[in-house]
């Protein structure tokens, strides 16, 4: 295999253990703490868990390993979207599963919870694994997003870990991913199996948290890759100044990422999906909010200007929800094929127009035709509007353009407006994880071993104090069940982990409102440049502004 030179380097890297697990497995004994209940709906779901609710709060410290002695035989899989360091999960679990014995063994499950159901896995080796370490990508083992929920599922999920002995399964995933692995702990310790089941908290999107699980493993390294290419557009914006860029950004239900980015990067307009959706602003009332910063940008000579839009709003703007409603109802069943039959965009315009309520039929004009036409033809299986592929960095240039050219009719806008679009997502989900994430992820395996040599089922691995030197850093385990709650899905009530959007009395939003106002109209922007592997700790090792401003340091 051709190595680039940072790959090779990469390979050396010794990633950090929280300080507790420094002195190798023998040395780790466990703290209990208190019970726990879920986040909301306690009785519900203590109902619909009866053998893993309410389970201790866990610390690891240095002492004498009391785990009992038993061969162990793990399977893992990488379950949903890729998050840089999942690779590092895998690894620190192999470390600390040969170190507490070299008899004990680590099955990949291939293609995320379909390995686990097809029973299709690779035994790891030291080679196998040191081809891994400290890389990006989950291809080590590849990954998927079927969902583990039926008893059919879970049944063949015990009988393939009864067959190749597993003593325990590893999900390394998101909230969907650890709610399955909740409900499979939780039917593996009600059928007596014997097989535990612990989950690793993973998505770049940074809502799987709580006051316990401070980040998910990926959010640092992806919004550290967008961020600097963020920064690089604002100073070709700076340098050219006749482009006004539009960047969307990953993160579908929350817009931590987008508000990351924009601490870093400090561009002029940076749109919160959650905060539209408290106030409900609706797409003119967006519209003229970017418009304002163009035009007074425009009026100080500054044509140019960054904004960035997170890739889930139009989902947040209460008259758009309506809208697609709407469209979905339209075109329900058969209906669809009537619509399609009609010959002309003019023809199916029409027939629009009648089937929407008026209000919705003003939001639907308000788009561009391109978008407009996108909401008809992007459909899922279920035939419902795909609103995660709309061009919502495309859907706003459009509104402002529109915008502007009314503005300078009526005399108040002079300037000159040019826009570009960029989409960042699939870029940052594979980097080679910064040295946090190298060190976050390696710690989280390594912990995953400690809370199945110990016996506990249904938990989530817990690195915690991370915004702190990884010295400082507190290893433990935290109940899955105590992130949950009930939720309505498909029509029925579930239990799942409830997701962590961006709260707007958090302090990384405050810090960003405080500010934004100044940086739509002045050029403030900040340069992170390129993710540093090697160098001075306070800038390779630092993880993210929205932590930093969370935690008050
Ligand atoms: P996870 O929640 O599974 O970690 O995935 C997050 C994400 O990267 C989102 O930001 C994005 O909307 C989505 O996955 C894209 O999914 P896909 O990989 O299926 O295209």
């Amino acid at each position: 295999m051709n190595l680039s030179p940072l790959q090779k380097a990469r390979y050396e890297y010794s990633p950090k253990l929280p300080g507790m697990l420094r002195n190798g497995v023998a040395e780790i004994c466990v703290q209990e703490g208190a019970d726990t209940q879920s986040v909301a709906d306690q009785d519900k779901i203590k109902a619909l868990f009866p053998n893993t609710y309410g389970k201790k709060e866990i610390t690891f410290v240095k002492g004498a390993n009391t785990a009992p002695q038993k061969k162990q035989v793990v399977g893992v899989i990488l379950s949903g979207g890729q998050a840089p360091g999942g690779h590092n999960v895998i690894t620190g679990l192999y470390d600390a599963l040969k170190a507490a014995s070299k008899d004990n063994e680590l099955l990949g499950f291939k293609g995320g919870p379909d390995g686990l159901l097809k029973n299709d896995y690779v035994t790891f080796d030291d080679a196998f694994i040191d081809a891994f370490r400290n890389t990006g990508g989950f291809d080590i083992i590849g990954s998927g997003r079927t969902k583990l929920e039926t008893k059919e599922q879970f049944a063949t999920v015990a009988e393939n870990a009864k067959v190749n002995g597993l003593t325990a399964i590893v999900i390394i995933g998101g909230d969907d991913s650890n709610t399955n692995a909740a409900t499979l702990a939780e039917y593996m310790a009600a059928n007596n199996t014997g097989i535990q089941v612990i989950g690793c908290p993973k998505t770049i999107d940074g809502d799987l948290k709580n006051e316990d699980i401070e980040a998910s493993f990926g959010f640092d390294t992806a919004t550290k890759t967008y961020s600097e290419v963020i920064g690089n557009i604002e100073r070709d914006a700076n340098s050219a100044k006749k482009y006004w860029h539009f960047v969307k950004v990953m993160g579908r239900s929350a817009s931590h990422v987008a508000l990351e980015c924009a601490l870093e990067t400090q561009p002029n307009i940076c749109l919160i999906g959650e905060e539209v959706k408290e106030k409900k602003m609706t797409l003119s009332q967006i519209t003229s909010y970017i418009a304002d910063s163009v035009e007074k940008r425009a009026a100080n000579g500054d044509n140019f200007g960054v904004a960035i839009i997170p890739e889930g709003i139009v989902e947040f703007v209460p008259e758009f929800s309506v809208l697609i409603a709407e469209i979905n109802e339209l075109l329900a069943g058969e209906k669809t094929d009537a619509f399609n039959a009609l010959p002309s965009w003019n023809d199916k315009y029409e027939f629009i127009k009648k089937g929407l309520t008026a209000e919705s039929f003003a939001v639907f004009d308000l788009l561009p035709q391109g978008i407009q036409q996108q909401l008809f033809l992007e459909r899922d299986p279920h035939g419902n509007v795909q609103v995660s592929l709309i061009e919502s960095e495309k859907l706003f240039s459009e509104l402002v353009k529109g915008e502007l050219a009314k503005r300078k009719a009526a005399g108040t806008y002079k300037g000159k407006f040019s826009a570009l679009h960029h989409f960042f997502g699939y870029e940052g989900r594979c980097a080679f994880p910064s040295n946090f994430d190298a060190d976050y992820c390696y710690s989280l395996g390594y912990n995953a071993f400690m809370l199945i040599s110990y016996g506990y089922t249904g938990y989530l691995s817990k690195v915690s104090n991370i915004s702190k030197p990884a010295e400082e850093w507190v290893a433990g385990g935290m109940p899955i069940t105590k992130m949950m709650n009930m939720e309505r899905r498909n029509g029925e009530d579930k239990p799942v982990i409830r997701k962590a959007l961006v709260e707007l009395d958090g302090a990384p939003f405050k810090f960003f409102a405080a500010n934004r106002e100044k940086w739509a109209v002045e050029t403030a922007y900040t340069y992170p440049g390129a993710i540093q592997y090697y160098g001075p700790s306070e800038v390779c090792d630092i993880t993210t502004r929205t932590l930093a401003l969370e935690k008050g340091c």
